[in-house]
């Protein structure tokens, strides 16, 4: 146990009617015997002491000052021992009056008495090393910690509660059997019970096979629901692209005229629905312009389109936007391959589609009967490959089901056919089940449909379950354990 004590608040900064304060570390107790008197303010005949409670055991009291004498604040001490304890260490906290005078001066009086200032996520790094939890939890707790949308909270608690951990110890209790009866082979050439036949080996690999993609199509809309869905709003100019966002957030965030080009910078807002975060950018209309400025937006819509996740394409007026010949440079900027008219040109189409974000069409202006002719044109010539929406920003419903239909994209992302709870939302995880993935890919080329030498099957399942091991942390990298606690805040 870690005999360094330390010390933070547990609940958040503001004033509060509590405030609770943890210390941590081997002889906690003792320490808090220094600060902490038994009874109400003024009382200083008790002999208890806090080393006597058992864990667990709470009682009321004040907090003096070791260096002024002054008294602190009236209190409700709890003690825990070890190992029963959320870092696993013997603990006590302190609930004092959630005022910032009282809290800075419980901190100054634990100070005194000899303890230091926890550094961010410290208390929970104990925990994870004294075992009290695996290291894709701690990452469930982080995001926790940090989720807003009812859907990454939901995700992080099913991480927390240890759901992902055991899809990872199936798949490590997995390749550690087959490594042993890999090892029994070749250990024992001459007994052929331990033999592993091409049937085994097949089956085996692609028992392995089928939860690795599991949990790696899981990423997909794991990534969503802790990042957000990106959406880049881009079309040409006056297509309705600003009217579309303040519909959405159903407020007066852009800047709307029916002057081509109003937008200019990248505008970011953000909204939810069902639970999932919507990142929302809105962009410059693209045209050939001679303007500076909003030839370096529209350079920044492109940037934007291709940083998201789905791309709303909006298409006005007709012919109207219609993006004209640059007759005056012979140096026309390289995204006007990029459009044709006021439509994405397939060049565009193809690099979206290889970078796997999703392109939908939305024809707005809808109560306008010129636009109503335009959607029926569009949904003819692009509703075989792309989603096309209708869209007047007069119309609530209309509005609504394009929120709707980048959720069902969302839904799409999944593996449905494998009813996967559990997500993968750490890009670190993922990585490190694609490096798994791509061993497997490798073995199974050596062993081209039968069985591969079983020294080469041996080592390849080895690197499997040291890959697996840094994930969960089994083996714990210190590089990785930093970079997860840190983002844990003081006193957790
Ligand atoms: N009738 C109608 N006009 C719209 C609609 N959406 C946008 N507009 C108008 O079209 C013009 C350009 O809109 P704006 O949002 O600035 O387009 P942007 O350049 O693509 O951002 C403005 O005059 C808007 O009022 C719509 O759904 N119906
Ligand atoms: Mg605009």
């Amino acid at each position: 146990m870690n005999d360094e004590l330390i010390c933070a608040f547990a609940t958040a900064p503001g004033t509060a009617a509590l405030a609770v304060l943890r210390i941590s570390g081997q002889g906690a107790a003792q320490l808090a015997d220094k600060i902490f008197r038994f009874g109400p303010i003024g009382s200083s005949n008790s002999t208890r002491k806090v080393v006597s409670l058992n864990g667990y055991q709470a009682a009321y009291g004040h907090v003096i000052d070791p260096l002024t004498q002054e008294t602190v604040d009236e209190v409700v001490l709890l003690r825990y021992k070890e190992p029963h304890s959320y870092t696993g260490e013997e603990m006590v906290e302190i609930s004092c009056h959630g005022n910032s005078i009282s809290r800075t001066r419980l901190l100054e009086a634990c100070q005194h008495a000899g303890c230091r200032l926890a550094t961010k996520g410290e208390f929970s790094k104990r925990a994870f090393l004294n075992g009290k939890f695996t290291l894709t939890e701690a990452e469930g707790l982080a995001d926790l910690l940090q989720a807003e949308e009812k859907q990454a909270q939901k995700l992080a608690l099913q991480q927390l509660s240890g759901a992902l951990g055991r899809q990872y110890s199936k798949i490590n209790s997995d390749l550690l059997d087959f490594e042993a009866k890999c090892q029994m082979a070749i250990e024992f050439p001459e007994y052929p019970e331990y033999d592993i036949s091409s049937a085994e080996y097949t089956q085996r690999m692609k028992e392995l096979h089928r939860q690795l993609k599991a949990l790696l199509a899981g990423y997909n809309q794991g990534k969503i629901i802790k990042e957000g869905l990106k959406i880049a709003i881009l079309g040409a100019p006056n297509a309705g692209k600003s009217s579309l966002l303040n519909a959405i957030l159903d407020e007066d965030k852009a800047i709307v005229t029916d002057i081509a080009g109003t937008t200019r910078d990248v505008l970011e807002a953000e909204t939810s629905y069902k639970g999932i975060l919507y990142q929302f950018k809105d962009t410059a209309g693209i045209r050939n312009s001679s303007d500076k400025v909003e030839k370096e937006g529209i350079k920044r819509s492109f940037k934007s389109a291709f940083e998201a996740d789905v791309v709303l394409w909006l298409v006005g007026e007709p012919a109207a936007t219609a993006l004209p010949a640059d007759s005056s440079s012979a140096s026309a900027p390289e995204w006007e391959t990029y459009v044709q008219g006021n439509l994405p040109a397939p060049k565009l189409l193809q690099e979206l589609q290889a970078k796997g974000i999703k392109l939908f069409f939305v024809v707005t202006k809808q109560d306008l009967s010129a636009c109503k002719s335009l959607f029926r044109e569009i949904k003819q010539q692009y509703a075989v490959n792309y989603p096309v929406l209708p869209c007047s920003v007069y119309n609530r419903t209309e509005i609504t089901q394009i929120l709707t239909s980048l959720y069902d994209y969302y839904l799409s992302l999944g593996d449905q056919s494998l009813q996967q709870n559990v997500k993968v939302s750490s890009l670190r995880q993922y990585q490190g089940l694609c490096e798994i993935e791509a061993i497997l890919q490798k073995l199974d080329e050596t062993a081209a449909a039968s069985l591969p030498p079983l020294d080469i099957l041996d080592q390849m399942l080895q690197a499997c379950l040291e890959k697996l091991a840094l994930i969960t942390g089994q083996k714990p990298d210190e590089a990785v354990i930093e970079t997860i606690f840190s983002r844990f805040c003081v006193g957790k």
